[in-house]
Formats: C-alpha cells, sequence, structure tokens
C-alpha cells in the first residue's frame, strides 16, 4: 500500500530523527534519556512510531530502522562521552522484538559498538515480554553475550503483555519500566495502585531498578517516592525532542 512504498522512501531519503525524552531522579536531575524514533515526513510532518512501528514490523524494514536507530543512539553516547556535563547520562534504545529475533542481531550491533566507540555501560536496551514468548532460550543467549560488553538491558511497558513472572527469574535483566497505563492511574485505581506497588516490591526483591513511565503530574511522582520508586520518565519532566534541545535543557537547569 501507500504508506508502505512511503516508509521504503523514508528509508532512501533518511527521514528518520530521533528524539530523547530524559529520566529523572528525585532530584529532577537528568541520569538518562530513552532515545525515540520519530518520521520527519515531507507533507504529514513529524510521525509518531505507534502508526509506523507495526508497518515496519509486518514488513521486515525494522531491522534495518532498528540498526540506524541503535547506530544514531550509540553514536550520541560516544559523543556525551566526551562532555562533562553530559558523559554521565545513559541511553535507552527500544528494540523490536523481531529485529532481536534476527539470527545475526547480536554480530551487527556488535559492530555498530565498533563503529561509534559508544561507552556500552551506558547503553540500555529496552525490550519487551513478548520477545520471551517466542524464544526464551535463544533470547538469553543473545542477551549475555552483549551483557558480557556491558549492556544493560530494560524489560519496557512491564505487566501489559503475555507475561509470564518465570522470564524474571530466567533473564538477565537489569531494569522494570512500569507501564505508563498503570503510572498514570495510581491516584484514581486502587487496583492500579495495587499493581505498581507490588512491581516496585518485586522489582527490589529481585535485585532489578525500576523506572516509572508516563509520569504527569508532582502528585503521581510523589506517590511513586513514597512507594520507593525513585526514577521517572514523562511529561512531567519533559517530553521526548530532539538533540539540540535536550542539551540545552540540560546546561540550563545545572
Ligand atoms: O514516542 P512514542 O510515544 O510515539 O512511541 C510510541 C511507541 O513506539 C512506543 O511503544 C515506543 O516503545 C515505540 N518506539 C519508539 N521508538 C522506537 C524505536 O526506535 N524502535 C522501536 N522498535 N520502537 C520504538
Ligand atoms: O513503549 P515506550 O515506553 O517506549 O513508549 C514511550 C512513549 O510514551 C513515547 O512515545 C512517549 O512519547 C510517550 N510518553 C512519554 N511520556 C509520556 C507521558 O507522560 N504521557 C503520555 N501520555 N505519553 C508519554
Ligand atoms: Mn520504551
Ligand atoms: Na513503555
Amino acid at each position: 500500500i501507500h504508506l508502505e512504498r512511503e516508509l521504503r522512501q523514508a528509508l532512501a531519503l533518511k527521514q528518520w530523527q530521533l528524539y530523547y525524552q530524559p529520566q529523572v531522579n528525585v532530584d529532577g536531575k537528568t541520569t538518562g534519556v530513552e532515545a525515540l524514533l520519530r518520521w520527519q515526513h515531507p507533507e504529514r510532518g513529524l510521525v509518531s512510531p505507534g502508526e509506523f512501528i507495526p508497518l515496519l514490523e509486518s514488513t521486515g524494514l525494522i531491522s534495518e530502522v532498528g540498526e540506524w536507530v541503535l547506530e544514531k543512539a550509540c553514536y550520541q553516547l560516544a559523543r556525551w562521552a566526551q562532555y562533562p556535563e553530559f558523559c554521565h547520562l545513559t541511553v535507552s534504545v527500544n528494540i523490536s522484538p523481531l529485529q532481536f529475533q534476527d539470527a545475526d542481531f547480536v554480530t551487527r550491533i556488535k559492530a555498530i559498538f565498533e563503529r561509534t566507540k559508544a561507552p556500552l555501560q551506558r547503553l540500555k536496551l529496552e525490550v519487551t515480554e513478548s520477545l520471551f514468548v517466542e524464544a526464551r532460550d535463544n533470547a538469553r543467549d543473545k542477551m549475555l553475550e552483549l551483557k558480557a560488553l556491558g549492556v544493560r538491558f530494560s524489560l519496557d511497558d512491564f505487566g501489559t503483555g503475555y507475561s509470564s513472572l518465570m522470564y524474571l527469574t530466567q533473564l538477565p535483566l537489569d531494569q522494570l519500566k512500569i507501564d505508563q497505563s498503570f503510572v498514570q492511574r495510581v491516584l484514581t485505581s486502587s487496583a492500579n495502585a495495587a499493581i505498581v506497588e507490588s512491581t516496585i516490591v518485586l522489582a527490589e526483591s529481585l535485585g532489578l531498578d525500576v523506572i516509572a513511565e508516563g509520569v504527569e503530574t508532582q502528585a503521581q511522582k510523589a506517590w511513586l517516592l513514597e512507594h520507593g520508586c525513585h526514577a521517572y520518565q514523562g511529561d512531567l519532566s519533559g517530553r521526548p525532542v530532539p538533540v539540540d534541545a535536550l542539551e540545552e535543557q540540560l546546561v540550563s537547569v545545572q
């Protein structure tokens, strides 16, 4: 269809951009960022990945775009390493399950690491539960190979997929991301509050970091802090922005 043709064109013309959303601690200090893909469409303007990631996945184009994202993010990480005001930042990159399942995924991303010389101990790969339903053993081996290089893994959208808590014991994860759908209802739904509270305790018991995403209000943040969550991402501390805007924000607050 039309959109598919446009996506192939976008790939050829490099109409992609990376936006970055701050991840902050209790003091409001930015400790890292999540890289988020945007499509700068010539007529439609900035298109959000919710609208085109599924199509990239069904057409198999996701691997190529995913590599572009990772390379760009690693290059940024390497560049930030040279500046005292940015060198502490971690960068989180979303990895599609389909991209992760490529037989040569590890080889290809190792090549990116070598090209960019990124400090891998500050790289986090965000994976989702759906990854493990298909290829659990294989996924574990790939993760271990990458972890040996210093890369960390974050489980995105936690609690929304077809999850089994067994993955948490079997996979070498470092962080849980509490999905925004739960976070946004902590103050209005006691069931949601219970889920978020349990997730924070679970993460802590398993020795995993935990971050809440989609934090929009001061009251949500206060609730999370009170329940033991010390890392936040969301509109409250900053929407996703291009790299220049991010850097300006970071130097102006510090
Ligand atoms: O940034 P936004 O809220 O529009 O993102 C919508 C969805 O697209 C989110 O679920 C996010 O995880 C996903 N997404 C954003 N950037 C990337 C990317 O680079 N790769 C993959 N696979 N997914 C992404
Ligand atoms: O699935 P993933 O966690 O990668 O998705 C992150 C998406 O959530 C991004 O598209 C980002 O634009 C969006 N997002 C980030 N913070 C907020 C927020 O506070 N509120 C809402 N509604 N969306 C957010
Ligand atoms: Mn994510
Ligand atoms: Na998420």
